[in-house]
């Protein structure tokens, strides 16, 4: 990303996991600068070659915005929105994901190992088979895949699973993910399934499973840090000094159930399980596509219901949901996790959710209640969290009230889990074993 002192590794524990490796093996990131127009020459940023892909602003609004956000994120998120498909659309993302292959094949050496990331860029990896037959190709999707019966309703499904099997291996987040691709590479184009090899077009992919997570050594450290304690002291001062914080932490975007959230916690505030003069939700809400009808529609609606909750529940000078529609600082973030009592990760249908592993490694202290909607990857994982599923209303204003009343020892012990758990896996962990798997991958095909 461009900074004022010039380029710097975008924040974010993907960057971070894989920036020392790139910088190791002398490897090339390959990407887009952020910047529509941009046509930058490759350059070098902390000791890693990057190789800028340019795409103009209208190749942004018909692949970005329109393709990737507007066609594919709601068909792999269960098609909680209805998804646009339109052909011009479909010519810009093959037309970028060319020119991404393009790029690779371009900058990569003989033989060597090329991962591919997320929804993107799911066309790059078949147009990159043909042009170097050579490299090993791994690709990994972040979001869910789909199940069949959703993922035939886009008119482009045929090319989109030929093309990832261009890969030596698929990694997913879940299982699910991985028996869907799976049942689509053998129902739309008759390909064998051989264990956890397709074979398909006289090549092999293996499809695997790769559950990410965060840097968990660094939310440590920022959380134990003198700055984040003091910061956190001093947001709840600024609460009002209430017995319980909940929080919520999200882009705003429609597959994470805030509107969910609210709807539960004005219904407990209405019943009176939960009171207003003890109990406060804070929720960032980070701006995201806001150039998408269905997140200018959804903000709206969460924005009102925000209105409609502390109209109707706050005092003078003590709101009930504090809401910030902002991006804040990584440091402010996890003061706030460390401030959070109790965290309310609701999405229908979610990837992973990194937000639930930051909210229990920033809990050094031990304490601390996660509720967790079951349709979050996380949920394979923090089995110590209180899981939910958050379509049913009184499921989760059950699991939110045993969130706030749980005692403290059933806290501890439940967060201790939760943190044994992430420290198993973090990112770095994450990335090697998927690039020790590409590579044991390359030498059986
Ligand atoms: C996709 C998949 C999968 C949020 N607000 C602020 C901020 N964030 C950071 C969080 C966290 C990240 O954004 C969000 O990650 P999630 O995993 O929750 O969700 P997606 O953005 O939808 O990510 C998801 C992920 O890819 C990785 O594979 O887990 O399922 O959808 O790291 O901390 N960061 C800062 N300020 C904010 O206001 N600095």
């Amino acid at each position: 990303m461009r900074t004022d002192d010039g380029w710097a590794p975008s924040p974010g524990g993907l960057v971070r996991a894989l920036y020392p490796m790139l910088r190791e093996s002398g490897g090339t990131w390959v990407g887009w600068t952020g910047d529509s127009g941009d046509d930058v020459d490759p350059f070098e940023v902390e000791g890693v070659d990057l190789h800028p892909v340019p795409i103009s602003a209208e190749e942004m609004e018909l692949y970005y915005e329109g393709f990737s956000n507007d066609a594919l994120w709601p068909l792999y998120h269960d098609a909680l929105r209805e998804s646009t498909f339109d052909s011009d659309q479909w010519d810009a993302y093959c037309r970028v994901n060319d020119r991404f292959a393009d790029a690779i094949a371009q900058v990569a050496p003989e033989g060597s190992v090329v991962w591919i990331h997320d929804y993107q860029l799911q066309l790059a990896p078949g147009r990159l088979r043909e042009l170097r037959p050579d490299l090993v190709i791994g690709f990994f999707l972040h979001i869910p895949f789909p199940p069949v019966e959703l993922f035939t309703r886009l008119p482009w499904r045929d090319e989109i699973v030929r093309r990832l099997l261009g890969c030596d291996l698929v990694g997913f987040q879940r299982p699910m993910g991985a028996a869907n691709f799976t049942a689509a590479a053998q129902q739309l184009l008759g390909a064998e399934v051989d264990g956890d090899a397709i074979l398909h077009d006289g090549r092999r992919s293996r499809v695997g499973v790769f559950p990410i997570s965060i840097d968990v050594a660094e939310v440590e450290e920022i959380a134990a840090g003198r700055a984040t304690r003091q910061r956190t002291s001093q947001i709840r001062a600024r609460l009002g000094d209430p017995e319980v914080i909940m929080l919520g932490v999200d882009r705003l975007d429609y597959t994470k159930g805030i509107g969910l959230r609210l709807r539960a916690f004005a219904q407990l505030l209405e019943d009176g399980r939960l009171d207003p003069t003890r109990h406060v939700l804070v929720q960032i809400a980070t701006p995201t596509r806001e150039a998408v009808e269905h997140y200018q529609d959804e903000r709206a609606q969460i924005e009102r219901m925000v209105g409609e909750i502390n109209g109707r529940f706050s005092r003078i000078g003590l709101p009930v949901v504090h809401y910030l529609y902002q991006t804040l600082p990584y440091d402010e973030l996890v003061a706030l996790y460390r401030a959070g009592d109790v965290m309310i990760v609701t999405p229908f249908r979610d990837g992973m959710n990194l937000v639930a592993k930051e909210y229990s490694a920033a809990h050094i202290d031990g304490d601390g209640v996660l509720v967790l909607s079951e349709f979050a990857g996380a949920a394979d994982e923090l089995t110590d969290a209180v899981l939910v599923n958050p379509h049913d209303d009184h499921a989760l204003q059950d699991a939110i009230v045993e969130a706030v009343e749980m005692h403290r020892h059933e806290r501890r012990s439940r967060m201790a889990g939760l943190r044994d758990q992430i420290r198993k896996s973090d990112v770095r962990g994450w990335a090697a074993r998927f690039l020790s798997e590409l590579d044991s991958t390359a030498d059986v095909a």
